[in-house]
């Protein structure tokens, strides 16, 4: 598995190159694991891939018109590098370790590697029911997949199982498992398929605003279009366009009763001889970030 073996040595890449901070607003947090990815694997090389691709930003995010490190400090941890003897499980135990101390004011943002990391940061995070926002092609609602719980396919339904509200955008593959499981919660699943997006974005709007207390966003990149993310493991197409991702983004943040307490973007997949998936990928945390900040501290 093409993983960086470094565990404790070096320093990361930080994110747009700002300063460690000891009393940050915002930990970031590089996750190199695929070793549950089904088709393509690679995401274990994203977070450092999406790290330096962010050294490249502007320090500007055009569209808010926010600076958001004006105004917050930063801290990127450690990529917490899959040991050779981690089991699946002993690796999702470890990021709820590495995670769940993290003062629930600051935003943590997890940087994947592929799905399986959500459950455990949703339930570092949320330690009351709240909602999960999800952006992604796949409901990942499997009960298992390829004999794992903790397979890629699977993260929505441990959350489920948690007690959290799903919104699931843009889907546009499902196993009828999947369609039976999210049918029986009408409530409490609700999912936005992508070939109605245009049509039901008015519902989508006022049901991103409705959301009340704590919410938890993740970013499968495959969500997107893969015109606009290639670099991605199980491709769809048709996907959402790149302003209608980050209209989500902000209605989810401007939730006047929610408050964002963590936020991930998973599957990247670095393609030799472009920079566009990380920067995409880097691009989608540094909206999240920038609009947090403006709710938070403007
Ligand atoms: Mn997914």
């Amino acid at each position: 598995m093409p993983i960086a073996t470094d565990t404790n040595g070096g320093t990361p890449t930080l994110f747009l190159s700002q300063q460690q901070s000891e009393n940050p607003d915002v930990v970031f947090l590089p996750l190199p694991f695929d070793s549950t990815s089904s088709y393509l694997k690679g995401a274990a090389l994203a977070p450092e891939a999406i790290l330096r691709a962010s050294v490249e930003l502007e320090t500007l995010e055009f569209e808010t018109g926010i600076e958001p490190f004006r105004h917050i400090a930063q801290k990127t941890l450690q990529p917490l590098v899959p040991a050779a003897q981690d089991s699946t499980e002993r690796y999702m135990e470890r990021i709820e370790a590495a995670t769940s101390s993290i003062h629930p004011e600051v935003l943590l943002l997890g940087i994947g590697g592929n799905h399986s990391i959500t459950p455990p940061l949703v339930n570092a995070r949320l330690s009351q029911p709240g909602t999960v926002v999800q952006i992604d092609a796949h409901l990942d609602l499997r009960e298992t997949y390829e004999g794992s719980r903790h397979s890629h396919a699977c993260p929505m339904r441990r959350i489920h199982e948690m007690g959290h509200e799903l919104i699931q955008i843009g889907i546009r593959s499902a196993d009828p498992s999947e369609l039976d499981y999210a049918r029986q919660y009408p409530d409490a699943i609700r999912v936005f398929p992508a070939h109605s997006i245009d049509a039901d974005w008015p519902i989508l709007m006022e049901t991103l605003t409705a959301i009340r207390g704590p919410v938890y966003l993740t970013i499968d990149v495959d969500g997107l279009d893969p015109t606009i993310v290639p670099g991605t493991g199980t491709p769809v197409p048709g996907g959402l366009r790149w302003h209608q991702a980050c209209t989500i983004i902000d209605q989810t943040i401007g939730a006047p009763g929610g408050t964002l307490v963590g936020a991930d973007v998973v599957e990247t997949i670095p393609v030799a001889g472009t920079v566009v998936n990380e920067v995409v990928a880097a691009s989608l945390l540094f909206r999240i970030l920038a609009t947090w900040t403006k709710r938070r501290f403007l």
